[in-house]
């Protein structure tokens, strides 16, 4: 316990500077008008990390008019070339400064380095690829009769609000950030009041490389700070990241101004295990569908799904991978599985596992915080599998976002679409076989807006991301981003 502590202090002295906390607002660092401070922990020690700002409605207010003075003095005149330059910009620095925020990460997430260093990657490819796609952001020319011409213009909204999650701080303030300053609009942008550290890390480095007031970023609470940003009536552009309870409330109040919204909710997402699967693969490609980023994904592939043939063979195979998982300081280059955020988000995922418990559940491994004293300050939660499990509790049909699995069996191939569909979710789902007829049936018939097969968890810039029925509207990443962030303009010409 003491050598992490001590691993850890280290860490942060070298990369949290002592007075982070400032909201960045027109490019400056200021104080919240609400005089008001949230702490961030470090889920892995318990200890502080660092103050922020909590802001609150008056700080959305001053960011929104910091944006829109940005946009329409400065950043409206930027070329779409201009743009890509500083994308570009953006990517070198943050590749340049890699290790140092895939350790904030690490720290104030409690993700494990290596993983931290995948989001980093991503993150980079994230930047430069929608600088690429600034270039290529177009209209259309549209036929019509007669002496007329038909022109569409792909504008940008202005101002855009964004609300992200804990779970991948950087990345997806990236899937945010990259689009929406491609297609050329100013942003507000909030991060979680859990994970604020790597966003205002971003912004120290990339201060000189921004106009002033083109991104903003307030710090602080959901119903203070996220609820404002929601209602004003200056963004033109929502997009939201996190629970579809919160979610479902931020979309009204983006009714009241018609603001468009993008939403990217939770997910209880299916991987069905076919009988010609290759075990040990596909027991390796459903615990990376779960058990990466301590199971705090939103697409986690939470719900397996395994062909009666194969079922005895793939769960000793399965619970083997996960056994082989070291759990431990995500500091350290071997730990595979690191705590979960806050002890807020270990309650949670323990009651859903004592009530699976209580419904008659067995657990074919975990299923409790680990009895390591070394671990006791953090915030860890054994990866646990669930078997027996009746599909309609609780544990089955919500999110609980932490590294439980549950495992079914079907016989049927109706049998296992019916399962898989049967959740108020459609984010993603896995295909493990090696028939390739058999994967695109599936694909086809499972409601899900992402489908891998043979492999889970990838999330290359140029590929959509989002959800079908209660897991979101719109896609992330790739060009339908950019679309998102940008509004339609026909043009008519009457020609002589
Ligand atoms: O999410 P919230 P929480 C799921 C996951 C998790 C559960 C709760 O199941 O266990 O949500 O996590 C901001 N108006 N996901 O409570 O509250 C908040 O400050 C405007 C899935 O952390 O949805 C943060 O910035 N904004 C998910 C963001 O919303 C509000 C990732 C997300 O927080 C607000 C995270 C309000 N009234 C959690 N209240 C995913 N899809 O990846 C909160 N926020």
């Amino acid at each position: 316990k003491t050598a992490i502590k001590q691993r850890h202090n280290e860490a942060a002295e070298n990369q949290i500077p002592s007075q982070p906390g400032q909201l960045y607002i027109g490019g400056e660092w200021i104080d919240s008008e609400s005089d008001q401070m949230l702490q961030t922990h470090d889920p892995t020690t318990g200890e502080v990390l660092a103050e922020v700002q909590a802001g609150n409605a008056a700080d959305i207010d001053n960011a929104v008019n910091a944006a829109w003075e940005a946009y329409e003095t400065c950043w409206s005149a930027y070329s779409a070339a201009d743009r890509q330059q500083v994308l570009s910009k953006i990517a070198d620095r943050i590749e340049a400064r890699k290790e140092d925020f895939a350790t904030i990460e690490s720290l104030d997430n409690g993700k494990p380095i290596s993983e931290a260093r995948i989001d980093l990657d991503l993150v980079i490819d994230h930047f430069r690829y929608f600088g690429g796609a600034a270039r290529i952001n177009s209209g259309k020319t549209i036929p019509c009769d007669g002496d007329h011409q038909i022109q569409t213009l792909r504008e940008p909204y202005g101002v855009v609000g964004q609300i992200i999650p804990w779970n991948f701080p950087l990345l997806m303030a990236a899937w945010k950030l990259a689009p929406s300053l491609a297609a050329g609009n100013a942003v507000v942008l909030k991060p979680a009041e859990q994970t604020p550290l790597s966003v205002l890390e971003l912004m120290r480095e990339i201060d000189d490389i921004l106009p002033d007031g083109v991104v903003n970023v307030v710090t602080g609470f959901g119903s203070e700070a996220g609820e404002p940003l929601s209602r004003h009536d200056g963004i033109y552009k929502l997009a939201f990241t996190g629970s579809t309870e919160v979610g479902r409330g931020v979309m009204k109040n983006a009714a009241e101004n018609i603001t468009d919204v993008t939403l990217e909710l939770g997910g209880k997402s299916p991987v069905v295990v076919f009988p010609d699967a290759d075990i040990e693969k596909a027991a390796q490609v459903a615990r990376i569908g779960m058990f990466h980023n301590t199971g705090e994904c939103c697409c986690a592939g939470t719900r397996l799904l395994v062909h009666e043939d194969v079922r005895s063979e793939f769960l000793d195979a399965f619970v083997q991978e996960v056994e082989n998982l070291t759990m431990g300081d995500p500091l350290l280059e071997e730990t595979t599985l690191g705590p979960k955020v806050t002890r807020d988000q270990v309650n949670r995922t323990l009651d859903y596992i004592k009530e699976a418990r209580k419904t008659g559940a067995d657990i074919a491994t975990g299923g409790d915080a680990p009895d390591d004293e070394a671990l006791s300050d953090g915030c860890f939660v054994s990866p646990t599998v669930l078997t027996n499990i009746d599909h309609e509790s609780r544990p089955v049909q919500e999110e609980i976002f932490g590294p439980v699995e549950t495992v079914f069996e079907w016989s049927s191939y109706d049998e296992m679409i019916e399962l898989a569909n049967d959740v108020d979710y459609g984010l993603a789902a896995g295909v493990i076989t090696n028939d390739l007829n058999q994967a695109y049936r599936a694909a086809e018939d499972i409601e899900a807006g992402n489908i891998w097969v043979n492999t889970y968890n990838e999330f290359p810039a140029g590929q959509p991301f989002g959800g079908y029925k209660q897991s979101g509207i719109g896609r992330e990443t790739a060009f339908e981003a950019i679309e998102h962030y940008t509004q339609t303009k026909t043009l008519n010409i009457a020609l002589e």
